[in-house]
Parts: C-alpha cells; structure tokens; sequence
C-alpha cells in the first residue's frame, strides 16, 4: 500500500512539475503581457480599477462594504494581490486579541488590509502603513478616506529601512503593539531586526549631541 502511493506520488511528480510551470506561465502571461494591454488600452492600471470599482459600488463610510466590494471585484473581475477574505480573517482575529494602541503594516499596496485592520481598532489607537509605490500609496489613502477611516490611518509613502528608524521621532511611535509585514519577504528578516534595534541618536546627558560632527 506505502509502496503503491509511494510509485504513484513518483508517478504524479513530473505532471507536478508541468503543472508549477503552467501556472507560472499563466501568471506571467496575464501580469507581463495582458495586464499591459489591457492597462494600455484602458488607460488606468488594475488598481485603479479597483479603486473605481469600491467608489462606484460600495458605501462611503462604510468599511465592511470597501471589503466586500474589493473582494467581489478580485475574485470575479481581476486577480489581484490582496490577503482577501480568508486571510483576512487571521487577522481581524488578531487586531481583536490584542487590541493594539499602535499597529504598524509594511505594504499597503490598496489598502485593503489598512482597511480590515483599521476598521476594529480600538478607540484612540492608530495605524501607520508604509508604502514604497506612490501609486499605490495614492490608491491607498483614497481606499481609507472613502471608509472613513482616514483619522485613524497614516499612510507614509517610502521604504521600509528609511521610515522605520524615523518612527520614534517623526510619527511620534513610543511601542508598537502589532506588526503587519506584506511587503517584499527577503526584507522581512532585516526589517524586523531594524524594528527591534533601539533608535540611536542624542540622548541628551550634559547637554552632549553624541552624534553631532561638532
Ligand atoms: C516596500 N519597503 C516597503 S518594499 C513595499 C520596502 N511597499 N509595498 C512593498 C510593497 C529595500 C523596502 O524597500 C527597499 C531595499 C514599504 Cl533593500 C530599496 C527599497 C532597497
């Protein structure tokens, strides 16, 4: 029986192979060259359209429905890489466990997650997302303004190295409770490294600038 599943799984693994190859190729067919042309001669990109889509469809100030609405228009009109209903799920769990006065994400791209995070925040509390694309942070802060959740969400557009050893003094970030990290994974490992490190700088005994060139 062990040794049948065993010559069949051995059987199977080429069709495997085809099938990894075929799926990436249909990936990369569609995001290198329809996504292109359909972007050329439509005149927007696909996050565009999403953005369109939520202002046309869904209810202004109301977040469930930019969800919704977002995950309607990804799964029967255009892939696109959102964490989506299921995911989404982990992590409303974990925005309502921890309660976080200070939740950080690393990748907005439309703000999808901004706005599943943000929407059960407590009171008070707030969410800082960083984003490298302008477009995208663009498309972003129009996800969260037509939610209605703008009060509680900064978007600051820029890399993950240059923004985190500026959380401290320039967005006024003393802890934070949750992080969110959706942005290129081999930056994962680094940037968590970064986010622990104490933030060097003045500190201030007997006047001194440590770091002045004076
Ligand atoms: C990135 N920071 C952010 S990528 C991102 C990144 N936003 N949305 C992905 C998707 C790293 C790090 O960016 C760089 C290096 C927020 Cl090592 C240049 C950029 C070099």
């Amino acid at each position: 029986m062990l040794l049948a599943a065993f010559s069949l799984g051995l059987a199977l693994l080429p069709l495997l192979f085809f099938l990894r190859r075929w799926g990436w190729l249909l990936i990369g067919w569609n995001e290198f060259i329809l996504q292109p042309i359909h972007n050329l001669l439509m005149g927007d990109s696909k996050e565009q359209r999403i953005l369109r889509h939520v202002l046309q469809h869904a209810v202004a100030g109301d977040p469930q429905s930019v969800l919704e609405t977002i995950d309607a228009y990804c799964s029967q009109k255009e892939w696109a890489m959102i964490v989506g209903n299921k995911k989404g799920q982990f992590l409303d769990a974990v925005v309502q466990e921890q309660q976080p006065s200070v939740l950080l994400e690393l990748g907005a791209y439309c703000g999808y997650s901004a706005v599943r995070m943000a929407r059960l925040l407590p009171p008070g509390a707030r969410l800082l997302t960083i984003e490298i694309n302008p477009d995208y942070a663009a498309i972003t802060q129009q996800m969260l303004d037509f939610a209605g959740l703008q009060d509680r969400v900064t978007v600051v557009l820029g890399a993950s190295q240059d923004i985190i050893p500026q959380l401290k003094k320039k967005y006024d970030v003393d802890t934070l409770d949750v992080v969110f990290l959706d942005h290129w994974k081999d930056r994962y490992l680094p940037d968590t490294l970064l986010l622990e490190k104490p933030v060097s700088g003045p500190t201030h005994t007997q006047g001194e600038h440590p770091d002045s060139t004076s």
